[in-house]
């Protein structure tokens, strides 16, 4: 270990010195490890090409492990490009501040109200946007919304920090502003404006409502690049490159991608610098990201979790897993996406097994199993209901959600393993009442979309994907995730066949 801590005199003279920003231009939320090896990268890209006021404040949530760590470091931090071919080690740099929302909520809104920021990026999570999964509209019956509708001056979710720190610009300078959102929901801007102008209304700020719609830009995008958890070999790896001490290094694949629509209505960093793509229309490229990687990746965590892997390379590497991935992709999911005209998906595809191959990464199972409730909404029911709606049976769209449910709500008596009961999900007491107070695996699954706070309740019109996801829970249980993925695959692709309708018939 090097007896310096990670400064910007520590890297002077050694090449690795990030540009200097003018100032704070942006505003981000959510300083987790996604951001600071991607929007963070993109924007020291930007500011090495063409400088300028582009700095980032990095606000986190509640922890202020990160923050304390990054203000003992000058704000920097490694980002470990890690591929089994070797690795690499670069300093961002981009960030201008650090606060901890809990801490100052205050803070946050006079933050983002402040005249010279011009844009807000978002990364919380799917978790963090506080929306009802029966109604997609803001979760009038989440308590943290119910506090911040009833103080507004003091928010403490994403919806309600947004909300009131437009408020405040509009009621006050009016300088224009961007918000992007740059987690894993399809339609991310558009789903980050509807949240926020039902707050306004909800918490009587009609009056901002105008304002809005002329000064505030909420751009759709697809992001990507997996960024695994922190760990000590990384801050040692990065610590032995820069020569300097990095508590707080990001681990991160070498692929990295970020398309965008160019509407930031007050400006923004010239990010294509770092490679990011704008384009007029997003959706293909979210929709491809969210179902072929995103969606693929929840069946490779659930079944590798439940054959004892803890990672995700682990898991790709079994046979059963590849061959399982592959067909969810290929037949179930690739059906449903507009692949956008500059993408060649043979390559795209390829390039998917080569990156959940990457076994120096180590990206764990249990991280990316975890928060299914948010995140399986996003990646299944479309393409389910597609199949379903075509007379078929998605066998291994039903084998995600049966991997899920048997990691997340084990059946009595049946063990996931550690990796599974590692994942965090915050419907896992929810579930388990579920699952206790039912007679069979059928009950389990029929309730769960029945109930609709998971997945939409149109797939519960399905008795036949209830039935199938049901059976394939119990080969899970009885022989295991090799035989429920063996099972699926050899009636892949079957018509739709049930009692009532060979009766109908
Ligand atoms: C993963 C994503 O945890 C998950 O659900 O599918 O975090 C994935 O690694 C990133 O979206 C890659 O861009």
């Amino acid at each position: 270990m090097s007896d310096s801590r990670l400064s910007r005199s520590a890297l002077a003279g050694s090449g690795l010195a990030p540009t200097r920003p003018d100032g704070t231009g942006i505003v981000h939320l959510g300083l987790g490890n996604f951001h600071r090896a991607h929007q963070a990268v993109y924007t020291a890209a930007a500011l090495a090409e063409d400088g300028g006021r582009w700095g980032i404040l990095g606000v986190a949530n509640r922890s202020r492990t990160v923050t304390d760590a990054m203000l003992a470091q000058d704000l920097l931090y490694g980002v470990v490009e890690i591929s089994p071919s070797g690795s690499r080690v670069s300093v961002p740099g981009a960030h201008t501040g650090v606060m901890v929302a809990a801490h100052d909520p205050a803070a946050v809104v006079r933050a983002i109200a402040d005249p010279e920021v011009k844009i807000v990026t978002i990364t919380v999570t799917e978790l963090g946007y506080t929306f009802s999964p029966l109604t997609g509209a803001l979760d009038l019956e989440s308590t943290a919304v119910q506090h911040d509708l009833a103080q507004p001056d003091a928010p403490t979710t994403t919806v309600g920090q947004l909300a009131r720190a437009l408020t405040v610009r509009a009621r006050t300078h009016g300088c224009p502003i961007t918000v992007a959102s740059c987690d894993n929901l399809l339609g991310n801007g558009d789903r980050t404006a509807a949240l926020v102008r039902q707050f306004l209304v909800r918490c009587g700020a009609d009056d901002v409502l105008d304002w809005l719609n002329t000064s505030v830009t909420f751009p759709n995008s697809m992001v990507d690049r997996i960024v695994p958890s922190s760990s000590e070999s990384y801050d040692a790896e990065s610590t032995a490159r820069l020569g300097a001490a990095d508590a707080i290094a990001v681990p991160a694949e070498p692929f990295t991608m970020w398309v965008m629509e160019d509407s930031f209505v007050a400006g923004r960093p010239r990010w294509e610098a770092g490679g990011a793509v704008f384009a007029q229309d997003v959706e293909p490229y979210e929709l491809m990201k969210v179902r072929l990687l995103n969606g693929t990746h929840s069946l490779i965590a659930y079944l590798g979790a439940l054959d004892g892997c803890s990672t995700i390379p682990d898991s790709i590497g079994r046979p059963f897993v590849e061959a399982a991935a592959r067909a969810v992709l290929v037949d179930e999911y690739l059906p449903t996406v507009p692949v956008p005209d500059d993408v060649d998906i043979e390559d795209y595809i390829a390039q998917l097994f080569v990156r959940w191959s990457n076994s120096a990464l180590g990206h764990r199972t249990a991280q990316v199993g975890s928060d299914g409730s948010a995140k399986l909404a996003q990646r299944i029911p479309t393409p389910a209901l597609y199949h379903l709606r075509n007379g078929v049976v998605p066998q291994h769209l039903s084998l995600t959600l049966a991997a899920y449910l048997c990691c997340v709500c084990p059946p009595e008596g049946f063990d996931p393993g550690p990796h599974a009961r590692a994942m965090a999900d915050p419907a896992r007491a929810r579930l388990a009442g579920l699952a206790a107070s039912a007679a069979s695996s059928e009950d389990v699954v029929r309730s769960v979309l029945e109930r609709g706070d998971i997945l939409p309740v149109e797939l519960a019109e399905f008795p036949e994907f209830i039935t199938r996801t049901a059976e394939l829970m119990d080969t899970v249980v009885r022989h295991g995730p090799m035989a429920a993925a063996v099972e699926a695959a050899s009636s892949s692709l079957r018509p739709v066949v049930t009692a009532s309708r060979a009766t109908l018939d």
